[in-house]
C-alpha cells in the first residue's frame, strides 16, 4: 500500500499592522479552498501567519504587542478555518503568537488534522534576534524580547497517514532540528518562515538568503530521509522585504515544488512517504552506521 499524501505550501505575502485578523483569516480561508481544489491532504501555513511580524517594533513594556497574540487556539476568528477542515478533509498547519493562561509567550505551530481536530502544537525552540532595544538597526528583530524558547523541544506525530515533525523559521538553520526529528522517526517536516532579506549583523550574508534558505533545507531533508515543506511569509511588510522562495523538498534533496513568485499562492506536490525509507534504510541507516560514541 503506498502512501502518498498531497501536501501544500500556502505562501503568504505581506499581512499589514492595521490588517484585521478576521481579514487575514478570510486570506487563510482562500488559501485552504485552493489546497483543496489541488486535492491537498494538509496544507501549511507560515510562521506567525495570523499578524504582522510585530517583533519588527520595539514596546517598552513586555506585554506592549499583547494584542498580537493569542489566548486560546481555536478561537472565534480562527473557527471558520477549522471548519473548512472538518468539511473538507484537509488539515492545515497554523502558525500563531501563543498567549497562555499562565503569561508565557511562545512563537507557536499547531497541526489540525482533516476532521479539524489539533493533533500536535509545537513550540518555536531557537529564537533568534535580540532582547534588548536597538534603534542603530533599520528595523528591529525582537523576538528574543517577546517570545520564551520552547522548553518542550522538538516531537513528532501521527498525522496524515505518516510521522510528522513542525519547527519553525530560524529552527530551519540548525542541523540539530532535522536530527532530532529524523531520529523520532519523522517523515515529513512543516517549516513555516518570515526571513528579513536585511541581516543587520552581517549584511554580506544578504545576498545569500535564498541560497541559505535552500542549502539548510534541502540537507536537512536528504541528510534525515525526510519530506521537507517551507512556507514563506515574504514581500515587502511594513517597509521589510521578507523571503519568499517556499519550496517542498524530497528525501533526494531535490526541489519538487517551488513558489516562483512573492505573494498568496499555494505551491503542492503529491509525496510517497515510502521514498523515506529509501534513505532510512540505505546510506542514512542511522542504527548501522551513525557513530553518537565519537561525536562527543
Ligand atoms: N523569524 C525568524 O526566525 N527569522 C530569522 C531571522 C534571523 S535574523 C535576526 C531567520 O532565521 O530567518
Amino acid at each position: 500500500m503506498t502512501r502518498i499524501v498531497t501536501v501544500g505550501a500556502a505562501q503568504m505575502g505581506p499581512i499589514a499592522r492595521d490588517e484585521s485578523r478576521e481579514q487575514v483569516v478570510e486570506r487563510l480561508r482562500r488559501l485552504h479552498a485552493e489546497a483543496v481544489d489541488v486535492g491537498c491532504d494538509v496544507v501549511v501555513f507560515p510562521e506567525l501567519a495570523l499578524t504582522t511580524f510585530f517583533p519588527r517594533w520595539y514596546t517598552p513594556d513586555l506585554d506592549g504587542h499583547d494584542s498580537y497574540f493569542e489566548t486560546s487556539m481555536p478561537n472565534d476568528v480562527v473557527q471558520p478555518l477549522f471548519d473548512d477542515a472538518a468539511r473538507t478533509g484537509c488539515g492545515f498547519c497554523l502558525g500563531y503568537a501563543e498567549l497562555t493562561s499562565d503569561g508565557h509567550r511562545f512563537n507557536t505551530y499547531v497541526l489540525v488534522d482533516g476532521t479539524g481536530a489539533i493533533v500536535g502544537r509545537y513550540r518555536k525552540v531557537h529564537i533568534p534576534g535580540h532582547a534588548d532595544h536597538q534603534p542603530e538597526r533599520p528595523f528591529q528583530h525582537l523576538e528574543r524580547r517577546y517570545f520564551e524558547e520552547s522548553p518542550d523541544g522538538f516531537g513528532v506525530v501521527n498525522a496524515f497517514g505518516g510521522s510528522v515533525g513542525m519547527a519553525i523559521c530560524n529552527d530551519r538553520r540548525w542541523p540539530e532540528t532535522y536530527r532530532v526529528l529524523g531520529l523520532l522517526g519523522a517523515e515529513m517536516v512543516f517549516i513555516g518562515y518570515n526571513t528579513p532579506l536585511y541581516y543587520a549583523p552581517d549584511p554580506d550574508q544578504n545576498p545569500l538568503q535564498s541560497f541559505h534558505n535552500n542549502l539548510v533545507m534541502a540537507a536537512g531533508a536528504y541528510q534525515n530521509g525526510m519530506f521537507v515543506v517551507g512556507v514563506a511569509k515574504g514581500g515587502i511588510e511594513e517597509g521589510v522585504e521578507s523571503l519568499s522562495h517556499s519550496q517542498i523538498i524530497a528525501p533526494s534533496g531535490q526541489v519538487i515544488a517551488q513558489a516562483t513568485v512573492s505573494g498568496d499562492l499555494v505551491i503542492s506536490a503529491r509525496c510517497d512517504l515510502d521514498l523515506c525509507r529509501h534513505y532510512t534504510d540505505t546510506l542514512f541507516d542511522f542504527s548501522t552506521y551513525r557513530r553518537p560514541e565519537v561525536y562527543g
